[in-house]
């Protein structure tokens, strides 16, 4: 298992799946669109040697885990292993629980600056898309907070923008866990919260700050328990939170209960630039530290980004637990790419107008990042968009299969097709898409019978005309 990233980018171009480019890049828009352009390709990870106006040694890799075979290798498995592999994987590990170990020291305090040593501008973070309000230095990150009566600690991914040399602005949305301890345990207070951003740390922690993880879990020993090892941590130099000690940046920080800073648009995981300059949470830093040569992590943001691979996972089986707990008959569930975390497909041994009525509620009592789900039965693929969307054009009845639940106060800020309005409330709704076959229809003489080869032929013509298929000319 990878201890950092440079292990990680090792495994990365031995797998095939790192290009590493020489030529210099410019920080501001030019490393952006290359990276966007590589994501939508499906391209490998990059890695940036040269950044314009900073020393040699300072350079940046993009787009960690934005493929299936990059997930595939960070889990150490084989790169070509299936979607469904990759699935049932995480789905195994997730339950084995590894807390983490502190140690006295590591890579990530090689160089330590505080006071007026501290300049965010030492690192190349880059303006990633056109009409961003800044240079984003969280993207591939993960912020660590505290809940001091519990002290349950947060790992979460949430972007973080530079407002000035030694202030960062971030956007956790108000149902993130980080903006919940904020906001419960601080701004109540009016105390500042100490956070510690982190750059550049071992492939999973950083998934497991983006994983939907239940409110109380500890993403620390999740990321443990899926890397078969305990991560290390070391304490911070100006507060007492822990850090993976092999990171490459460490940011520390006051996050400052009464003030805002302005922050964002930004081109977002949806695939698009929704929102205007708005207030995001004003972070003090109180002393950066660092590996020789630090490594920036990047995630290009939008279309087909990372999100659209380990938080789409993560959602999907998170859905899936949450339906069990309630006694739900789901199958499967896949958050397929294309949807931009805003789709899942549930498979259920039954649907229906009771199963949906059902499934939505549970979904979106508490929060809802998803706002559209098509119901299938067992014998659709899920991992199969194109059996999916049959299945869909097919049987979802336009008039009776379609049921929506509406909700405010905890609607996802970052859905486009909300408006301005909707997403100030945090007001939306969900769809879902019964694509399955009513359940009072006779299956002998109502449900309508597939016109597929396996379906609707008897085992005699099939296995004959198996038997004959390369008789009738055909390759394979
Ligand atoms: C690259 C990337 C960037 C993300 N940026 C944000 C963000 O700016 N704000 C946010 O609320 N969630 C963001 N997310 C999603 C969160 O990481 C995800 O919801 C996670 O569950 C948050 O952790 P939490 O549940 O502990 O709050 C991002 C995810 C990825 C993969
Ligand atoms: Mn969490």
């Amino acid at each position: 298992m990878f201890s950092d990233t440079r292990d990680f980018i090792e495994a990365l171009h031995a797998a095939g799946d790192l290009h590493e480019i020489e030529k210099e890049v410019h920080w501001d828009l030019e490393l952006g669109a290359v990276s966007r352009l590589a994501c939508e390709k499906d391209g490998p990870a990059l890695w940036f040697k040269r950044i314009t106006d900073y020393p040699a040694g300072i350079t940046a890799f993009v787009n960690p885990m934005a493929t299936w075979r990059r997930v595939a290798v960070a889990f150490g498995l084989p790169p070509d292993a299936s979607l469904k592999e990759i699935y049932a994987e995480y789905e195994k590990r997730e339950g084995q629980l590894i807390a983490p170990v502190t140690v006295a020291g590591g890579p990530c305090k090689e160089m330590i600056r505080r006071g007026a040593d501290i300049d965010l501008y030492d690192f190349p973070a880059p303006m990633l898309h056109d009409g961003d309000g800044g240079r984003y230095l969280g993207t591939w990150d993960m912020a660590v907070c505290r809940d001091p009566e519990t002290n349950w600690v947060n790992w979460g991914m949430y972007r973080f923008m530079v407002y000035d040399s030694l202030h960062l602005t971030g956007f956790p949305r108000p149902t993130s866990h980080l903006g919940k301890v904020f906001q419960d345990h601080y701004v109540a207070k009016n105390r500042p919260m100490p956070m510690a951003l982190v750059i550049g740390a071992d492939p999973i922690s950083h998934f497991t700050a983006s994983a939907t993880y239940h409110i109380g879990g500890e993403e620390a020993a999740l990321a443990g328990g899926l890397r078969g090892a305990p991560v290390e941590l070391v304490r911070c130099e100006t507060n007492d939170l822990l850090v993976p000690a092999h990171s490459e940046i460490i940011v520390e920080c006051d996050v400052l209960p009464d003030c805002a800073g302005l922050e964002g648009p930004y081109g977002e995981y949806p695939g698009y630039r929704t929102g205007e300059m708005g207030n995001g949470i004003f972070c003090r830093v109180s002393a950066v530290t660092h590996r020789k040569n630090p490594i920036l992590t990047v995630d290009a943001t939008g279309y087909r980004d990372d999100s659209s691979t380990i938080t789409a996972l993560t959602g999907a089986i998170a859905i899936k637990r949450r339906l069990e707990r309630h006694g739900i008959p789901v199958m499967d569930v896949n958050v397929p790419r294309e949807g931009a975390v805003h789709l899942a497909v549930i498979a259920v041994k039954y649907g229906g107008k009771q199963m949906s009525r059902e499934i939505l509620e549970t979904l979106t009592s508490r929060r809802a990042l998803l706002s559209k789900i098509f119901l299938v039965e067992p014998d659709v693929d899920v991992y199969d968009i194109g059996k999916v969307l049959h299945a869909f054009s097919t049987k979802c009845h336009p008039a009776h299969g379609i049921h929506v639940v509406h909700y405010e106060g905890r609607a996802n800020t970052l859905t486009p097709c909300y408006s301005q309005g909707e997403r100030a409330l945090q007001k939306g709704a969900t769809a879902l898409y019964d694509c399955t076959w009513p359940g009072e229809w006779s299956r002998e003489w109502e449900v309508p019978v597939q016109a597929t080869f396996d379906s609707i032929f008897s085992d005699s013509t099939k296995e004959k005309v198996l038997a004959n298929w390369k008789s009738y000319g055909f390759k394979d």
